[in-house]
């Protein structure tokens, strides 16, 4: 569709197979993440299937990260549409292990990053008349679990962040979230054994990447003046 979108977390998971479909139906991409080796690999696989796309490292802990891969949107394909902010930790465990730095870490990434987005792109999008932010939450926003609690918080305050932007927003901006269920990717590879099991068992049941990737594309696609807010994509079997 031509449509410029950056992506944090673009290195795997969802991210990549959000990169992968936009490229495929003619997005020019923007890739962010930690991981160079990963982010160049991604980029010839999309150049070699004819698709577009561009990478920056992009820490998003880090505001001047953000704004980078905000830059490279605009210096190489001369605006920005839509930015994913999709990048996430999920370390779960007991509150009484008081993990504080993981606590500190999923804050970090999972709400600060999104706000940093928030920073870099809204003055472009007031700029150029346009623009949409898609954030990715949790289905473990929706209903807290043990073991979930903080992970779950950052999501959440996402939530009602992406809700207050949209309300602010007026008509020439849309702003969606997603909430995933299980899905097959790296997320649960950090975590300690005792919140392992509890998502292994949820693995058993997981989507792969490709089904929210096809959700964030409808949402993306649609026309203009049209804001898809809000969507669940979630196993079947998952209760
Ligand atoms: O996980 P994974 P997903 N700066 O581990 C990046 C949410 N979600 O695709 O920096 C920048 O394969 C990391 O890149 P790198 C979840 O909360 C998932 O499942 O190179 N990037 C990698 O690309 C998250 O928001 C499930 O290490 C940073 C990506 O994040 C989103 O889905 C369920 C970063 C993580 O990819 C995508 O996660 C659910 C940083 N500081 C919500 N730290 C699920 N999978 O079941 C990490 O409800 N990244």
């Amino acid at each position: 569709e031509g449509k410029v979108v950056a992506i944090t977390g673009a290195s795997s998971g969802i991210g990549q197979a959000t990169a992968l479909l936009l490229a495929q139906r003619g997005a020019k991409v923007v890739l962010g993440a930690r991981r160079p080796e990963r982010l160049e690999a991604l980029t010839a696989r999309i150049e070699a299937a004819g698709g577009e796309a561009a990478w920056t490292r992009t820490d998003v802990t880090r505001r001047e990260d953000l704004d980078g891969l905000v830059k490279l949107a605009r210096e190489r394909y001369g605006k920005l549409d839509v930015l994913i902010s999709n990048a996430g930790v999920g370390l779960i465990s007991p509150l009484d292990d008081l993990r504080v730095e993981d606590w500190v870490e999923m804050i970090d990434v999972n709400l600060k990053g999104v706000l940093y987005g928030i920073a870099a792109a809204l003055p472009v999008f007031r700029e150029q008349g346009f623009g949409h932010f898609v954030n990715t939450v949790s289905t473990s926003g929706l209903r807290v679990v043990p073991l979930q609690s903080v992970y779950a918080g950052t999501k959440n305050a996402v939530r009602t962040i992406s809700e207050g932007l949209r309300q602010e927003a007026g008509d020439s901006l849309r702003v969606t979230v997603v909430s995933p269920g299980a899905v097959r990717t790296d997320f649960s590879e950090r975590m300690e054994p005792s919140a392992k099991a509890q998502i292994d068992k949820l693995m058993e049941i997981a989507l792969p990447p490709d089904a929210v990737a096809r959700a964030i594309a409808f949402a993306i696609e649609q026309p203009d003046g049209v804001d898809v807010g809000d969507i669940v994509v979630r196993p079947t079997a998952q209760n």
